[in-house]
């Protein structure tokens, strides 16, 4: 065995071990050797991701369409087997063929792609209110509804503990019920930082002076999501990770009471004050 296939046969079994990684683990955290998107969690994700997989089979078909192209007249046409080119310079059918089926191509794209943002767009049919707010290097998040609001820090790699992840645990996740529809608020005390959950396909600004707008449905099931500020946004940029846990009702009204307990706080506004300055 020469070293190409050796180191062929190495990436064919780390690429394995990477799909793997993907499947048998829900939604959550990037994985070693991770290839393609986290496992979609929520309607938006589900979406998204088949969204990501329909593009990518018809890019694949334009790339290998265009190599072969390419390929074809590297070959057929080289000096030695074509000495005297041909001169031609336009063909009706071949200009209109290449701009008709892109075109064509892009509006197949377009349909799906419009659903989506549409939908991504519907902040209104939810359930509950949670404010987030970015700041240099934490993110604050505040239950308008329940007058609770609690900053969440990343747990330094000394402090960690069994079962957390170094760079993405935090010290108080933000604590979602399973199930539910939930509208995102999301601001800036600031610099520009960005709330960024890929397996709940959450992607969104946050800037000082703006409330943007966005929503996750959690799905069913106790599970934690693992998020990262995505705006470079100075020194610790990289030290700000977002923890979001599902519980089922009966432990997230559990927490409710202890939260309050916890967090309890005066000066938070009411989300009809809040609703009326977003975005
Ligand atoms: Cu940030």
């Amino acid at each position: 065995m020469n070293l190409r296939s050796l180191l062929s046969a190495a990436m064919t079994v780390m690429m394995a071990f990477g799909v793997l990684g993907v499947s048998t683990a829900f939604g959550a955290e990037p994985q070693p050797w991770q290839l393609g998107l986290q496992e979609p969690a929520g309607s938006i994700a589900e979406r998204a991701t088949s969204l990501h997989n329909m593009l990518l089979v018809i890019i694949t078909v334009i790339s290998l369409f265009v190599l072969g192209l390419l390929i074809y007249v590297c070959v057929r046409f080289r000096a030695s087997a074509n000495p005297n080119p041909s001169r031609t310079s336009h063909n009706t059918i071949i200009e209109i063929l290449w701009t008709v089926v892109p075109v064509l191509i892009l509006v197949v794209i377009a349909v799906p792609s419009f659903q989506l943002l549409y939908y991504m767009d519907k902040t209104k049919d939810t359930e509950m209110v949670i404010k987030v707010t970015g700041n240099q290097w934490y993110w604050n998040y505040e239950y308008p509804d329940e007058a609770i609001a609690f900053d969440s820090y990343l747990v330094a790699e000394e402090d960690l503990q069994e079962g957390q992840i170094r760079l993405l645990s935090v010290d108080n996740p933000m604590v979602v019920p399973a199930g539910t529809r939930i509208k995102l608020l999301v601001t800036g005390n600031d610099v520009m930082h960005s709330f960024f959950v890929p397996s709940l396909a959450v992607q969104i600004y946050s800037i000082a002076g703006r409330i943007n707008e966005a929503w996750i449905d959690v799905p069913e099931g106790t599970h934690t999501y693992y998020g990262q500020c995505n705006q470079i946004c100075g020194v610790n940029h990289a030290y700000m990770p977002i923890v979001i846990k599902a519980l089922n009702r009966e432990d997230y009204a559990n927490w409710l009471v202890k939260a309050k307990e916890e967090f309890a706080s005066a000066e938070i506004l009411p989300t009809s004050t809040l609703l009326a300055s977003a975005n």
